[in-house]
């Protein structure tokens, strides 16, 4: 006989968990009490936006569920950030939260809410568990949805009753994702197409990607001579120094890239959603029927024509996909000289504008692609900073770079948590913002607690600049709700425990990224930026009119 907390952790640990976020409830302690007993490490959080992400970046990192555990009623909704971006994302996770017992149902009895309802259209699916026996089916049915066509969150409500009943039923089978290849008309369809094509591009985007299908679609495009563009957080799909590669479909998009897709006679896009970024605002590829012809490959069919009608849909799992291209038999590249000029284009962005003040961007990028290596892994959260991380950034691996593609503030710190639990080994930095930073900080002491060296590089304007850039653009000189008051950035790590130092001049950079590393603790590198220079390419007495 085994509690409903025993039999719910044991469906995790036998569907391959290993780690798991939490911020602690009373109203599911029996799952907790289970944990003490279990391999499975247990990582508490200061917040449950910060477990929640935590555990979105380790589903990002893994491609299996990122194991959030939260209270009910303010914890689940707290916790409601993490399940959103997992959505945007196509993330793998599984949201469990406490629930009151079953016979206080409908009452809404203290912290008492209807997470179907919450979550409905947040998660991909959110239930609640109705009896002890039914827990293996549930966690089941709860990973299989997380994993299986386009991945992303599921919430399951753990009613207290249930969790403490003792029942004596068997485990469930571990969940497999379904896999699918395409079918051998589709792919010959394919290459009919690509054989018409004179000005191809591939686009690649989530869905379940995995290291192999990166592999096997560089190899593909490097045989046929294709560029192949990542959609906006998706930078380590492929390798950037391959000749292939021509560059990011993000924020602040390069015009170079925007041109490639919108003059591209054929796109191919492997994976992704081709949604309101990479296309920019939907306008290089316009719906319902683009221009260009559309070949989409998605695990999910419900995701293929949702908003572009593809000329040719395949629904297939990526993995198998990516390596059917592979194997497809070579098509006549007369396009050569269209990948070579995408390519010049992605290599000349990658060269800076000075920028005003002592502190240079540019060149802390320029030194940080020199220095780190090819497995460290990129976390961010929103704001204007994040235009300097992608776009002078290089990965060479796919699994290293964790941002969030939902745009969500606040992310950086818990992924970067997420991340050095899952790689101890390797390098971990989080690009965060003043305003970005704050949003999470108290994951800082989480850090310090579990003895996580991660960087992380505090670009310090004194404002949220990016809505500062947007208001200045639209109300020029009418500054509200953008200027920050921020603490002392190295003295507030010093006092989480973690190491602090203000870097003001480029030059000093280096040695204080190695002073941060060797530490072997948390740091905190503050960048104080001059806020003239809002965006790589953008200074705000321009946006003014001043210039
Ligand atoms: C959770 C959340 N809240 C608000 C926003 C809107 N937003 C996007 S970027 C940004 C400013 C971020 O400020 P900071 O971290 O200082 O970066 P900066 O833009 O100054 O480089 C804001 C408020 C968001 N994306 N996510
Ligand atoms: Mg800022």
């Amino acid at each position: 006989m085994r509690t409903g907390g025993q039999i719910l952790v044991d469906q995790l640990e036998l569907n391959g968990a290993d780690l798991a976020f939490c911020l602690p409830g009373e109203s599911y302690l029996p799952v907790l009490d289970a944990l003490y007993d279990s391999p499975i490490k247990l990582v508490t959080c200061r917040h449950e936006q910060g477990a929640a992400n935590a555990a979105e970046a380790y589903g990002k990192l893994t491609g299996r569920p990122g194991i959030c555990l939260v209270t009910r009623g303010p914890g689940a909704t707290q916790a409601a950030v993490g399940v959103h971006t997992a959505k945007q994302d196509s993330s793998p996770m599984l949201l469990l939260v406490g629930q009151v017992p079953r016979a206080f149902r409908g009452r809404e009895a203290w912290q008492e809410l209807d997470y179907g309802q919450v979550f409905g259209g947040i998660a991909k699916a959110a239930w609640e568990l109705d009896s002890v026996e039914r827990i293996p089916e549930h966690m089941a049915e709860a990973f299989s949805i997380a994993v299986s066509g386009r991945p992303g969150p599921v919430v399951l409500a753990l009613p207290e009753d249930v969790l403490a009943e003792r029942a004596d039923v068997a485990d469930g089978a571990p969940v497999e994702a379904p896999r699918q290849p395409p079918a051998a008309a589709e792919l010959a369809r394919l290459r009919e197409l690509l054989a018409e094509a004179e000005r191809p591009l591939v686009v690649v985007g989530e869905g379940g990607w995995t290291a192999e299908t990166s592999r096997d679609v560089q190899g593909f495009c490097e045989a046929n001579a294709l560029p192949v563009a990542c959609a906006f957080r998706c930078q380590d799909f492929v390798d950037n120094r391959s000749r292939s590669y021509v560059g990011v479909l993000g924020v602040a998009m390069d015009e170079a890239i925007a041109a490639r897709l919108r003059d591209a006679d054929l796109v191919l896009a492997i994976g992704g959603r081709l949604g309101e970024v990479p296309t920019r605002r939907y306008t290089l590829l316009e719906p319902p029927d683009p221009q260009q012809t559309l070949v989409h490959v998605h695990p999910d069919p419900g995701e293929l024509g949702r908003v572009y009608l593809p000329d040719l849909a395949i629904a297939a799992t990526l993995p198998e996909a990516a390596g059917a291209l592979l194997a497809l038999e070579r098509v006549e590249a007369r396009w050569r000289e269209w990948t070579a000029a995408a390519r010049a284009e992605y290599e000349a962005n990658l060269v800076t504008e000075p920028m005003e003040g002592d502190l240079d961007l540019g060149e802390v990028m320029a030194f940080l692609r020199r220095r780190l290596p090819g497995d460290a892994v990129q976390t961010c959260g929103a704001g204007n900073f994040t235009v300097w991380a992608h776009r002078f950034a290089e990965f060479t691996q796919f699994g290293t770079q964790a941002c969030p593609r939902s745009g969500s503030m606040g992310y950086g710190l818990p992924a970067a948590v997420g991340a050095q639990l899952v790689h101890p080994d390797r390098v971990v930095v989080c690009f965060t913002g003043d305003g970005d930073f704050v949003m999470s900080s108290p994951e800082l002491a989480t850090a310090v607690q579990y003895g996580l060296p991660i960087v992380i590089l505090v670009v310090n304007n004194g404002m949220y600049a990016t809505i500062r850039m947007h208001q200045e653009r639209a109300y020029p000189r009418r500054v509200i709700g953008t200027d920050l008051e921020n603490p002392d950035f190295p003295a507030l790590a010093r006092a989480y425990g973690a190491y602090g130092e203000r870097v003001e001049h480029t030059e000093d950079f280096g040695a204080a990224f190695e002073g941060a590393l060797a530490s072997g603790r948390p740091s905190v590198l503050e960048l104080p930026v001059d806020p003239e220079r809002i965006s790589p390419r953008v200074k705000l007495s321009e946006l003014r009119g001043e210039a």
